[in-house]
Formats: structure tokens, sequence, C-alpha cells
């Protein structure tokens, strides 16, 4: 016992030894103590715990039957969105029963976004089906995804092709009922006949799809839109957002198709205004504190099948938002018990956080963590990291005071007057007006968001910096709605509320009048088949990140009085 004890003792000694090595701010902080000893010894049992309470909330999923509304063919028009634009291409009627050749092909509209499975009939039109039916399936959300011609992208180095919705299915027996097993995302399904019995003598008939989602929509909140703009843009938010809503929130029901940390805050925050399903919340967050490691340091990401396991991935950002979204869930749901049950996962997240601040108070990149922000690849993320984890801090805090835990992480209160004091006397640049970065000098929209957003810039510095930086075309500008979600938060806190519902209208809008069915991925209006993936086929355009309208629009804090 003895022994044990003092080799405790010796690996505190050591990890103090550490920190005041590395010349973070964690020295100060008292982190490090009984509960870090004892993590260890109990991460499988606590991660085990909190896989079970996500399993105990699995949502029940809603399922609706949608018939295609039409017949389409997309063709190339340099003023549709990625220059291609869906037409009607004959009766939806006529489609069906149509005996069919090898090469021919029909393109149903199912008229909305919509996530779930396709069912379909094979019929007989003529005696004897003397082969089996092949035929090449393309579920697409946007029009691009039918007219593109994807042998351009052979040799994709970032994301795998498999996430094209492409399928070929060969079918035995005709007549016959089909369904598709895979769950797909999309409004349009193209269908080509690949091979089949020769001289026409099939036809496809009964298509139809069944839509799945969380998402109560009969216990949506009543909100009267101000204007019929508002209200198209918050319909087509809180469309993505019941998609992406499954068994667990999802990023995007095409890719990745699971649960990230970043987005999961934001899909909540836009969930407590509209289907208010604070189970999902629950479980989201529980399968993320299950994907701890031995060190208790959260993933990003987590995957559900074929059993809950931790991604690959850990963001700096994302994880700094896991105590605000568990505050979040506290103040929208009243659910105590599990902000109690997650309290430890969000103080021993402090650790790797405080590593990465200087004994200046100044954040700089360590190396260790994937700091992310937003698919901009130019940006620098240095002032938005820091914004992003005082942020971080400050909700901490928060939290504590909701649990009676202040004792717990009370040092955080000095770390912010030790960043805000770094921030004024590195990162501040007073002739620009803005926040820059110390390498480069470079000055971003989002590094002014956060700088708000984390309470670094404050009452007429925040309106100041914010301003600056719209007024400035050397800025780096944000790429996508995630980003522009803070950026349009931060001009909120700013109280420049006016600028708040311009910038929101002019971005999400302008998605609208491209016919937008659901928010993007990524959005950039002078680039419109910008990708972090190096082409948009494999973009997602029903994205978790972009529902954020829904929120800013119902939520009373943060509306324009008219
Ligand atoms: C992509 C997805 C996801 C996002 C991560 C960082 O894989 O777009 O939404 O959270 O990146």
């Amino acid at each position: 016992m003895r022994k044990v004890s003092g080799l405790i003792f010796a690996a505190v000694a050591l990890a103090i030894v550490q920190c005041f090595a590395a010349g973070t701010v964690k020295d100060a902080c008292g982190l490090g103590s009984d509960t870090f000893m004892t993590w260890r010894e109990t991460s499988l049992a606590r991660r085990s715990g909190w896989y079970a309470k996500a399993e105990q909330t699995m949502p029940k999923l809603f399922s609706r039957e949608v018939k295609p509304v039409g017949v389409v063919k997309v063709v190339q028009d340099a003023a549709a969105f990625q220059g291609w634009r869906a037409i009607p291409d004959g009766e939806l009627a006529k489609a069906f029963g149509r005996s069919m050749n090898p090469g021919d092909s029909v393109t149903f509209d199912f008229g909305e976004h919509l996530v779930g499975t396709l069912a379909f009939s094979l019929v007989d039109t003529k005696p004897v089906i003397d082969a089996p039916v092949r035929l090449k399936f393309i579920f697409a959300e946007v029009p691009l995804e039918l007219g593109e011609d994807v042998r351009k992208i052979e040799s994709l180095q970032t994301l795998s092709k498999s996430w094209l919705q492409h399928e070929v299915v060969t079918i035995d027996d005709v007549p016959s009922e089909v369904r598709l097993p895979r769950r797909y995302a999309f409004r349009y399904v193209k269908i080509e006949v690949v091979a089949a019995p020769v001289g026409g003598r099939f036809g496809i008939d009964g298509v139809s799809a069944t839509a799945v989602t969380s998402a109560d929509t009969s216990s949506l909140r009543d909100w009267t839109a101000p204007s019929l703009k508002l209200a198209k843009i918050d319909e087509i938010a809180r469309r993505t957002l019941r998609d992406c809503m499954q068994t667990v929130f999802e990023d995007g029901p095409k890719r990745d198709r699971r649960l990230w940390l970043g987005d999961l805050r934001l899909e909540a925050l836009a969930d407590y205004e509209t289907y208010r399903n604070f189970d999902l919340v629950k479980r989201s967050l529980y399968v993320l504190a299950g994907t701890v490691d031995d060190d208790a340091r959260l993933s990003s990401d987590a995957y559900e099948r074929p059993r809950v396991h931790r991604g690959a991935c850990c963001i700096l950002d994302y994880t700094a938002l896991y105590a605000a979204t568990v505050l979040e869930y506290l103040e929208a749901s009243g659910d105590r018990e599990t902000a109690e049950d997650l309290w430890p996962v969000c103080v021993r997240q402090l650790d790797f956080l405080l590593d990465t601040i200087g004994e200046d108070g100044v954040f700089r990149d360590n190396g260790k963590w994937w700091c992310f922000i937003d698919w901009q690849s130019a940006l620098n993320r240095q002032t938005s990291e820091q914004g992003a984890l005082a942020y971080g801090f400050r909700q901490t805090l928060r939290l504590a005071k909701a649990l009676g835990h202040e004792r717990d992480v009370s040092f955080l209160e000095s770390v912010l007057v030790r960043m805000e004091k770094g921030t004024e006397e590195r990162l501040w640049n007073e002739e620009r007006g803005l926040y820059v970065c110390e390498k480069d000098g470079q000055f971003s929209w989002i590094g002014q968001a956060w700088m708000v957003i984390g309470g670094l810039a404050k009452g007429e510095r925040a309106k100041r910096c914010l301003k600056s930086v719209m007024g400035d075309t050397k800025a780096v500008r944000p790429v996508t709605p995630y980003a522009n979600h803070y950026f349009t938060e931060a001009l909120y806190a700013a109280g420049l509320r006016s600028e708040a519902e311009s910038h929101l209208i002019g971005y999400w809008g302008r998605m609208v009048e491209l016919g937008a069915d659901t928010f993007w991925e990524v959005f950039v209006p002078g680039d419109q088949l910008a990708s972090p993936y190096q082409t948009p086929l494999i973009n997602s355009y029903c994205h978790a990140w972009s529902c954020a309208p829904a929120y800013f629009l119902r939520n009373e804090k943060f509306r324009t009085p008219r």
C-alpha cells in the first residue's frame, strides 16, 4: 500500500514537473489530484456505464412513406447552383410499368430532401423473363451528384468514394418487391438499367421511400415567422435538423453519418427551439462520454455501429465545447442527474485544454490536436482557438456553479484573467482595430467572432473588431455554415443585432435562393464548387452544423425588436 502511494506521489511530482517544463498555465491550476489518479483504474467501468446509459435512451424512429412527385432530368445551367438544374422530364405516371431496356434510365424526384430506404417493384411487361435485371441507382441530394462525371474523381485522396450514394443491384425474380437495405439521404433517385432480359420485358413500378427521423414533428414548437423569407429559412433549417436526427445527432446523413461533438452542440441548440428531443441530446452526450480513453480524453467523433466506439479525431475546439453542451442541456432539460454524471468528463478535459495555453495566457498549437474551427485552409487558427478555449473555460465555470462544484475549477477564474491580459498584449492590433495572429499578423472573421464569444472582447471593443473585420477585404473569411454560425452568434453577442440578422439572411438566405432543400456542409457564396475533399461530389448537402437559423430565429434572446 505504502509502495503504491509512493508511486502515485512520484507520478504526481513528475506530472507537475512536466507541466512546468511545458510552460503552460496548467501548473497553476491544481489539476492532477485524486480524480486523475483514480481515473485510469476506473475508466473502463465508467465507459461501459456511460455506453449503457446511452443505450437506455435509444430514441424511437418515426417513419413515413414518401412517393415521388415527378420525373426529372438534370441539365447544365450556368445560373443554377453548381451549374446543374433538375427539370421535368415527362409524366410521372408514364414512368411506372414502362418496358425498359439496357441503357434506359429514369430519375424520380421526391420533392424534398429525405433520409430513408427505397422500395420498388419490378413487373413483367412481356413473357418470358429469361435473365436477371441489373440496375444502377444514384441517390442525390443535389442535381450536381447526378450530372457530374464521377470518373473525374478516380484518384480521390481525401475521403473514400464509397460515400457516393451509388449502388448496383441484381434482381433474379420478376415480378418482385424489392427494398434496398441501405439508408440513403436524397431528394432524387436515378435508376439506370445496366443489363436485363432482351426485348423490353420488365418495368419499374411502386417506387416509394420510407423516410426516418427521431424528430417528432408533431411536437414542433409553435413559432410565427415575422416574414416569408425568414419562414422559409426556418423551414429549411428544421428539415436539415430533422434529417440529421437519427439514433444520434448525425453530422450528415449522406456523410459521415456519425456523431461529431461540434455538430452536436449546434443541433442540440436548434433542437431545444424546435422538436425538443432531450433524450437524443442525452444519448449523444453519453455516447461521447463513452469515447474517453484511459487518460480521459474525449474523442470528437463516435460511431454507433457495429458497436459504439470512439473515432480517430481529437479536435481541440470541439473538446472545449463539451462542458458548454452539457450546461445547455442542463438548462434546457433540467436533467441535473445527467449533468452531474458527466461533470467528471468536463473537468478532465481541462487537463488537455490548459496544456495549450502558455504562461502568458496565449494559445499556441502544441501539435497534439486537430485545431479545426472551419474548413478554411488559409486560416491561422490562433485567435479563434484563444477565444474558443476561453469560452470553454467560462462555460465550465458556469456549469460548476450550476452543479455546486465551483471549488473543483475555481482556478479557471485566474486562467481567464491571464488569457485576457495575454490577448490584450499579444493579439490586439490597435491600428487595425482587431485581433491578429502572432506569427503572420493574419486576421479573420472567425478569429474576431471567437474573441467576442469567449468574452475576451467586450463592449465597444467587441463591436469594433467585428465591424473592422467586415470592412477589411484582406480579412480571411469563413467557408462553412459552422463558422458562419459563430460569426452570427458573435454579432448578436456584441449587440449588433441588425448586422447579425443581415448576415443570417445574406448567408443562409442565399442558399435558399439557390434552391437549397436542406442547408449545406460548405457554402462559399463566390465559389459554389468549394469542397474540403477535392470534389463537391463528396460534400454533404444536409449538414447538421447548418441548422443554426432555427436557433437564432426562434430563441427569444436573439429576437430583433421591430
Ligand atoms: C467533417 C464533417 C463534420 C465535422 C468534421 C470536423 O468530417 O463535416 O461535420 O464536424 O469534419
